[in-house]
């Protein structure tokens, strides 16, 4: 019998590589997308089966988190083996600007998720994985970071993602369905949204060394990360749901390092040697050497790199490292890639991308490069 997965946040990051891998493993995928006044399925183009075609493997239905209804018809006519949680209002800072949503879809969200299935008698075939975060861990009070370490949220993203970290043990506990959260740590990929922390810094560089803007503008970069590569962790979603017994894991690499950290590597993989220089928010990242004609548009001596405090947070995670030994232990899981080898292929692709409007710029084609920040 074909399995059948129904993923929120289908068009996301890891729901793009969740999808991909579960088609791979022979499933019958089916996702919700939002309904969106210009095309949202980016990530999933190059999946996307033509529904005329005979016996598609992978079915979007619209719907959204905050819509009872939808879900529980969703879940009702898809009758899903599988369910993977992963839509949400997923931007940290941006949940201070919208706290009240960021609950809705983040944390009720995943109880009508949850009373879907047991509504319609699904508690014992479905099995449920919510995507819980190590935001949970915020302000720390261990490290490394494990599975039994106290949580302390400190954004509205944190304490909405808390109500659903107990909402999927409790409904485990209360009707024995088989629900598990995994406790990931921050994964990136050439995916990764533009206004998340990595993204931003391997786009905006390799637009910076193509002429196409001119300095980034950051926020805390001192802060400490655990970052892994999305594809890996998918892999790890799946195999939580293949085990006898439901249990929550930690996800992470057991390494961390700064934004700063971060920031040279990526100008590094475009040939761009940086100094830091000044303290706090007059600190600055000036370019000392660059290999051979590699940044076009830069020479020694620019300032690429400023802070800007509108991208501090109100309620800062300063330092986040998971101690992943459980999942080792239990679930043969070990994470493939580094996390250099992850920064190398972000800023190629976005090199990629850069060229292309840099090439077309000089042909007197330019085209808007989006300039909105996170
Ligand atoms: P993304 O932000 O890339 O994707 C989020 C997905 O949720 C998108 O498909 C988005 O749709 C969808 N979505 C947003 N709001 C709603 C809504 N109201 N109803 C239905 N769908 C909605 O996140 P990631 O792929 O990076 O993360 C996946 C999940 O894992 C998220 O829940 C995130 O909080 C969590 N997480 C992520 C980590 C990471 O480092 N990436 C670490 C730990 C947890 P659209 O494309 O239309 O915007
Ligand atoms: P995070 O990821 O908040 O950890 O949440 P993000 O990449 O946004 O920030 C990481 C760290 O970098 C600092 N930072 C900046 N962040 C952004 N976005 N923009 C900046 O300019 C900037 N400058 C410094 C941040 O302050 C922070 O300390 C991600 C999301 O994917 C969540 O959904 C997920 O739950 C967690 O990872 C684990």
């Amino acid at each position: 019998m074909t399995k059948k997965a129904l993923i929120t946040g289908i068009t996301g990051q890891d729901g793009s590589y969740l999808a991909e891998f579960l088609l791979e493993k022979g499933y019958e995928v089916h996702g919700i997308k939002r309904r969106a006044s210009s095309f949202n399925t980016q990530r999933i183009d190059h999946i996307y089966q033509d529904p005329h075609e005979p016996n598609p493997k992978l079915h979007l239905h619209y719907g959204d988190l905050s819509d009872t209804s939808n879900l529980t018809r969703i879940i009702q006519e898809v009758q899903p083996d599988e369910v993977y949680n992963l839509g949400a209002q997923s931007h940290v800072a941006v949940s201070f600007e919208s706290p009240e949503y960021t609950a809705d879809v983040d944390a009720i969200g995943t109880l009508r998720l949850l009373e879907a299935i047991r509504f319609l008698g699904l508690e014992k075939k479905t099995r449920f994985y919510q995507a819980s975060t190590s935001e949970l861990y915020g302000l720390v009070q261990e490290t490394p970071q494990r599975e039994t370490t106290p949580f302390h949220p400190r954004s509205p993203y944190a304490v909405a993602k808390l109500y659903s970290y107990w909402i999927t043990v409790n409904y485990r506990e209360a009707y024995g369905m088989y629900a598990c959260n995994g406790i990931l740590f921050n994964h990136e990929s050439p995916r990764r949204g533009e206004t998340f922390v990595t993204r931003k810094i391997t786009r905006g560089l390799a637009n910076i060394a193509q002429g196409l803007e001119e300095c980034l503008y950051m926020g805390n970069i001192d802060s400490l990360r655990d970052w892994g590569h999305a594809k890996d962790y998918v892999r790890m979603q799946w195999l939580m749901l293949q085990q006898d017994n439901p249990e929550d894991f930690v996800i992470a690499t057991g390494v961390q390092y700064s934004v700063r950290q971060f920031i040279e590597w990526s100008a590094a993989e475009l040939g761009i040697a940086l100094e830091f220089s000044g303290q706090g928010v007059d600190e600055i990242a000036t370019v000392s050497s660059i290999e051979g004609d590699k940044a076009p548009a830069l020479k020694p001596g620019d300032v690429i790199m400023r802070i800007d405090p509108q991208y501090f947070r109100p309620a800062e995670v300063e330092t986040l490292l998971g101690d992943p030994s459980n999942a080792k232990t239990k679930l043969g899981w070990v994470p493939e890639l580094t996390v250099q080898e992850m920064c190398a292929e972000m800023v190629v692709e976005d090199l990629k991308t850069a060229k292309r409007h840099a090439l077309l710029k000089e042909h007197g084609y330019e085209l808007p490069v989006s300039l909105e920040n996170g």
